[in-house]
């Protein structure tokens, strides 16, 4: 074991507690399509994150792509390129056209105020993402995509359990899509869900999660494989049971960064929401270098000389991606572009102690 503190740390179950969980797949041979330990998670789920339906899927990416599918969306879908590659990445493979709306520079979350500018005859979807863990401007984005007959799918990667004025989070929008990947709050090692409303749509998912196979001799449609295997759902069953106790580790954590580097000169702290119960699942840091004595990448640098390694979440943008070269203009994001270049995701994860904490606002109070 050494010193090192990498940006998080995968939260597990005891090992005895997942062997007991897994036990029986011995027995019953049956671990994966839709077995006993994924339609008990999903039971689960539905109660825990307060919504009328959940899938499950292989990963959150698969998610995010088959629900766009599943929409039949066309023409061009108005998103953030302040996320990660998945999201930018499932509009794209869906043969539609990502337009990229700035974000603001308080919860970077998608600025809403520069939303309808971007609306032509040729958008049917918006995709924001709650990044982070903050929640986007929910009201907001509900009356532009009512007024616009817009669909509206929420990349959900950050928000596992998060509630907005008591409701989950999961329960807005067409669709809100998760993810479980071993880096998350709450994961299933990898793994995904979509949750949704409308029982059609949820029909459509199904099929393009196994390949649109409806019965032993009818195939409906043309569908992919996504399903999450048994070991993976027993995986988010056990982790389920210590999900509220690491969200309030999270939180003390939170609030310590947060007491430690407040009112730092050239440190700005991405603001506390209202109504919002958070799962704290990020903590992104501003550095600006003009009154900080460092530039973003040379704090990295040094934390990372000390055994700290932190994360440049979410930089480049996705619309600077090689990928996509000449296609897009990130001058038109010019708040994504000004923080991307600035941004640092410090570690956290539930077993991270406050000494460490400690440590880590030491190294980077005493650069000033
Ligand atoms: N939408 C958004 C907004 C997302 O952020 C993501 C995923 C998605 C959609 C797609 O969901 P998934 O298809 O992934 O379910 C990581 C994750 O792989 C990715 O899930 C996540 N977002 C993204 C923000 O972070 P990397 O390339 O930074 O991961 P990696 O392997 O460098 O790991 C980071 C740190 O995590 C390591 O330094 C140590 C720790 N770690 C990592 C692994 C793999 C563990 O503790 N255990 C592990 O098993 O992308």
């Amino acid at each position: 074991m050494n010193n090192e503190i990498l940006v998080t740390r995968s939260s597990m179950p005891s090992m005895d507690e997942y062997i007991d969980e897994i036990k029986e797949l011995w027995d019953t041979r049956w671990i994966t399509n839709m077995g006993e330990k994924h339609k008990e998670l999903q039971r689960k789920l539905i109660e825990y994150l307060k919504v009328e339906n959940v899938d499950l899927l292989t990963n959150g990416h698969m998610a995010l792509e088959l629900t766009l599918q599943a929409l039949n969306l066309s023409g061009e879908v108005i998103t953030t390129p302040f996320t990660f590659a998945s999201t930018t990445h499932a509009i794209v493979r869906n043969g539609l056209t990502p337009v990229f709306c700035d974000i603001n520079p308080y919860d970077f979350t998608l600025d809403v105020t520069k939303l309808e500018s971007l609306i032509t005859d040729k958008t049917s979807a918006i995709v924001p993402v709650h990044v982070y863990g903050n929640i986007c401007n929910i009201e907001e984005i509900e009356r532009i995509s009512h007024k616009y007959d817009l669909r509206v799918i929420y990349d959900a990667a950050h928000t596992f359990g998060e509630r907005y004025k008591g409701r989950g989070i999961g329960s807005f929008g067409d669709a809100s899509c998760f993810s479980f990947h071993a880096t998350k709050v709450f994961n299933t090692i990898e793994g995904g869900a979509v949750c949704y409303r409308d029982k059609e749509l949820g029909e459509k998912l199904y099929n393009l999660k196994n390949f649109g196979i409806r019965g032993p001799e009818t195939v409906e449609s043309v569908g992919a494989n996504a399903k999450m295997n048994e070991f993976s759902a027993a995986m988010g069953i056990c982790n389920l049971r210590y999900v509220d106790a690491d969200i309030e580790k999270r939180k003390k954590i939170v609030e310590h960064y947060r007491e430690r580097l407040t009112n730092i000169e050239g440190i700005q702290l991405n603001s506390i929401q209202d109504n919002v119960e958070s799962n704290y699942a990020y903590f992104p840091v501003i550095f600006d270098e003009k009154t900080f004595c460092y530039s973003r990448n040379e704090v990295a640098d040094r934390l990372a000389e000390q055994g700290i390694f932190t994360r440049k979440y979410f930089y480049p943008l996705t619309n600077t991606f090689d990928c996509f070269h000449g296609k897009f203009d990130a001058n038109k994001t010019p708040v994504a572009l000004h923080i991307a270049k600035r941004v640092l995701t410090l570690p956290l994860y539930a077993e991270l102690s406050i000494e460490d904490v400690d440590r880590i606002c030491d190294l980077i109070i005493n650069m000033n």
